[in-house]
Order: structure tokens, then sequence, then C-alpha cells
């Protein structure tokens, strides 16, 4: 790297510079894999007992809790969410996180099996080594806590590379790590971007493991690289475009809190956003009503005021996005409820949009628009939405709203989605594993099923009496 080059990271509130940062490059990604690979091989990470490592990470967690009110700042002033959200909802989440798979890393072990003939057979379950972790910008801390909590906790070392929209805050929870005792070389944080310090991590023939949290074209991409290289397995969690069905028999006043919750959570900057709101014919008219009210009462405006339930999008090219999809879904014939336009003249504001009328073969109900935008579309009977809902190449989740048993268990399983969630919406609890179907990803993060993303399973053969020779 050109010592000393740095990047700009903005406030999503004006579009004015908050800070630069040190940008990493190919060359970085060198160093903090040597280092990654140095702790990994030498130790001392792999090498202490799993209650040690389980010690410093429940120390971290501590730390971060003791710290929130500075790293929400830092989200909400990098990102623009909320800083209520990040505050109260994101920030203990990745204190959870933490300490869910610190308490796992001593319970990691392999089995026995019985096999034909005169063998004992083991199963030892070992980290992979150096692993390379992507995220994006929606949920930077939480994203952090997804990948860098299991990999450690199964014994790995971590190189990773932050989205360069939102530096800030792993550079912070990360001196907290140090303070926590981990050692040095476990975890390399690397601010920077795709094409070149990404891209590097990617190809390196020294990493030996790879998460990687974006869109799906890079996800394709990150993939490519990791095959052309060193055929590192890959991790990958995707976009989304999920489908929340109303059916027939929900309370809609109760369905239309849901589906706003789930398409506006986040500025609507969520993989598992439910961006296609299919509603019965019977209730259609009235929810739609209704969503566009609740959409106007939304409170849209800076995201350190008390109250505030959306703030501005990231960055100008994901607000001037989502402008585009608004204009098509306009020029396509869907109806324009509400919204439809920037709030104000200053930062990256949306006002909260509501469609109805939308049509499956329409870009707002086909892309991941990626912001605060709903389509809300009619659906006559299970068969045909389960049809439709099916019909992407996404399968990241799907919320399901009904009062029948027999209607969530029949949409459960047709389905072709990672999550669904009954009666509710993001719930996200750190033992729930989470992950696509189709293009929506590879594997599953969270929980028991994320552990097996940082661990490579070894069979130990022995016979069970001495060999005659
Ligand atoms: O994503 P990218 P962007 C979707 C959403 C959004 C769109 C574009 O629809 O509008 O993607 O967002 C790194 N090699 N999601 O451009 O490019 C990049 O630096 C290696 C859904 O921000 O996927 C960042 O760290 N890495 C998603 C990360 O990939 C590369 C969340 C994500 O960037 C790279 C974000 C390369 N060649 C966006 N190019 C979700 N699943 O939640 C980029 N990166």
């Amino acid at each position: 790297m050109a010592l000393g080059k740095t990047f700009p990271t903005y406030d999503p509130r004006t579009g004015e510079e908050i800070a630069h940062v040190a940008e990493g490059d190919a060359e970085d990604i060198d160093r903090a894999v040597a280092a990654a690979r140095k702790a990994f091989d030498e130790g001392p990470w792999p090498k202490m007992t799993a209650y040690e490592r389980s010690r410093i990470m429940l120390r971290f967690a501590d730390l971060l809790e003791k710290h929130t009110e500075e790293v929400a700042t830092l989200e909400t002033w990098d990102n623009g969410k909320p800083y209520e959200q990040a505050a109260n909802i994101e920030i203990p989440k990745v204190v959870r996180m933490f300490r869910y798979y610190a308490g796992w890393a001593d319970k990691i072990h392999g089995l026995t099996m019985p096999a034909d003939g005169e063998y004992h057979v083991q199963t030892l379950h070992e980290p992979y080594g150096v692993t390379g972790l992507i995220i994006p910008w929606n949920f930077p801390l939480l994203l952090y806590s997804w990948k860098v909590g299991p990999a450690l906790a199964c014994g790995n070392t971590v190189v990773l590379k932050t989205s360069e929209q939102t530096p800030l805050s792993a550079l912070y929870v990360s001196k907290l790590f140090h303070e926590a005792g981990l050692p040095p070389g476990v975890l390399n944080v690397i601010s920077g971007f795709g094409p070149t310090a990404g891209a590097a991590l990617c190809s390196h023939m020294n990493v030996d493991k790879l998460s990687f949290t974006g869109s799906s074209a890079t996800g394709k991409v990150v993939l490519g690289m990791a095959s052309s290289s060193n055929l590192k397995p890959v991790t990958l969690e995707l976009g989304g475009k999920s489908p929340f069905i109303v059916c027939k028999d929900a309370d809609v006043d109760k369905a239309v809190d849901l589906a706003h919750f789930a398409l506006f959570f986040n500025q609507g900057q969520c993989c598992c956003a439910g961006s296609r709101t299919f509603v019965h014919e019977s209730v259609y008219d009235e929810f739609v009503e209704k969503a566009k009210a609740r959409a106007l009462k939304r409170a849209v405006g800076d995201p350190f005021k008390k109250g505030t339930e959306q703030g501005p999008q990231i960055d100008n090219a994901q607000f001037q996005k989502i402008l585009k999809y608004i204009r098509s879904g306009i020029e396509g014939g869907a109806t324009l409820e509400t919204g439809g336009e920037q709030l104000g003249s200053r930062g990256y504001y949306i006002k909260p949009t509501v469609f109805s009328n939308v049509k499956d073969d329409m870009l707002i109900a086909t892309d991941e628009i990626f912001g605060p935008v709903q389509s809300i579309l009619k659906f006559k009977d299970l068969d045909e939405v389960i049809q439709r809902a099916n019909a992407t190449s996404y399968g990241l989740a799907a919320g399901v709203f009904t009062q029948s048993l027999e209607t969530a268990n029949t949409l459960t399983r047709a389905l072709r989605v990672g999550t669904v969630w009954i009666n509710c919406y993001d719930i996200f609890d750190a033992a729930i594993p989470f992950g696509g179907f189709k293009m929506s990803g590879h594997g599953r993060e969270k929980g028991i099923y994320g552990l097996s993303s940082y661990l490579q399973i070894k069979a130990v053969v022995s016979p069970l009496k001495n060999p005659a020779w």
C-alpha cells in the first residue's frame, strides 16, 4: 500500500465526510493473512484451551456492552440507522452473539461411530485455519458478530474486510477485543474496497475459508475467485426478494403493522426484507388503505433524534438506485399510494413508499430494491400464492400471516426459503440458523448450524487390536 493512503467515509444525513480511514489493499491483505497464518500455525489461538478462548470472547462481550453508547453512536453516524435501533436492538444482539458462541467454544467435539471390521473410528472437528470474512454496510456490527463469533469460537484466525461505506464501528470494537486479551494476529481488520482488498482476500492462496455477505452479483465473483485460486470453501449470504403472505383469515391491523416492519425496518436495507407483500383479495383493499396510513405515519428524520423510525439511506448510489426503481414502478403501471420521492433536500432520505396493484413481472416485484418501498400484490388462493412466491431466483426468507395452523403448515413446507416467520418477522436470535435457498446463498450462519461453516471434519481410524506385523 502507498503508506498513508486513506479514503473518506460519509455521514448519510448530509453526505459530508466524517473521517478518513486507512485504506487497505492487496499488500495489506498479504500482511494480514501472514499474521493470521502465524497466529494459527504457531499459536497461541488454536493451541489455547477452548475455555481460555471462550473467556476472552466473554470479556470482549462485557467490554462491548459497557461501550454500547459509543459503538451505537458510530454505527448511526456512519450508517444512518436510528440510534435507538443501534443501541437497543443491534448492539445487544452483537453482545448476545459473542456470548452465545463463547458458550460453544468448549463444547465442540466429534463423534465415535461403529464401522464394519475391527476398527475404532472417531471424528475430530477442527478449525479451517485462516478465514477471510467480508461484510456489507447494512448491519456492520451485527454481521461482524455473525462471522467473527463462530470463526473464533472454532479456533480459526480471521482477516475481516469491512464495507467501504461503514468502516468505523468494526475498527473501534476490534480494539476492545485486544483489550479483552485476544492475542496478536488472531483478528485482523482491513478497511478497504471490494475490487482491491476484497478481491485480494478472495484470491489469496493462504486463506483457507471465506464467508461473504453482500449482493448475489458480487457473491458470484467471490465464488469464482475462490475456485480459481485454491478452491477454498465459501459461505455466501446474499440478496432476497422475500414474500410476506397475508392470508384471508388474518387480523388486518396486525398484518399491516407486521408487513410494514418486515419491509421498512433498517430503511428497507435488509437482505430478508419482506419486499413482496402478497395479500388475499378478500382483505386487499382494506390492507392497502391501512398500509398507506401506516407508511404516512412513519417517523423519518435525523436518526439521532428520539422516536425516529427511519433515517437516510446509506449513500447516494443506493439512494439513486431506489428512486430509479420507484420511477419504474410508476411507469410500469403500479399505483403509487404514498411516498415516491426524496424527503427534504439534504442527505439520502426517502419518503416511505407504498405501491399497490403490483404485478409479478414489474421490476419492483422482481428486483431487490433495498429501500423503503413496499410492493403490494393481490392473490386468490394458496396454490397460486405458493407458485408466485417461489417464482424467483432468490430464496432467503418468507413471512406468513394467518390464524390457521393448517395454512401455516402448508405454506411453511411449500416455500423454498431458508427461514419462514409465522405471525412474526425478523426474529434473529443467536441460536436461529439463517441463510438462503437458491441464489440467496450457500450454508448457514448463527446457531449450531453456523459452526459447521468454520469447522472441518477429520476421520481418525485405528485397529482395535495391535496388528500382527
Ligand atoms: O454490495 P456488494 P453493494 C445488495 C443490495 C444492494 C446491492 C449493492 O441489493 O443494493 O447489493 O450493494 C465487497 N471482491 N446487498 O454494492 O458489492 C464490498 O466491499 C470481494 C445485499 O454494497 O455485494 C462489501 O464489503 N469483495 C446484502 C461487500 O462486498 C467485494 C447487503 C458487499 O458489497 C467485491 C449489501 C469483490 N470484487 C448489499 N466487490 C445482504 N445480503 O444483506 C465488492 N465487495
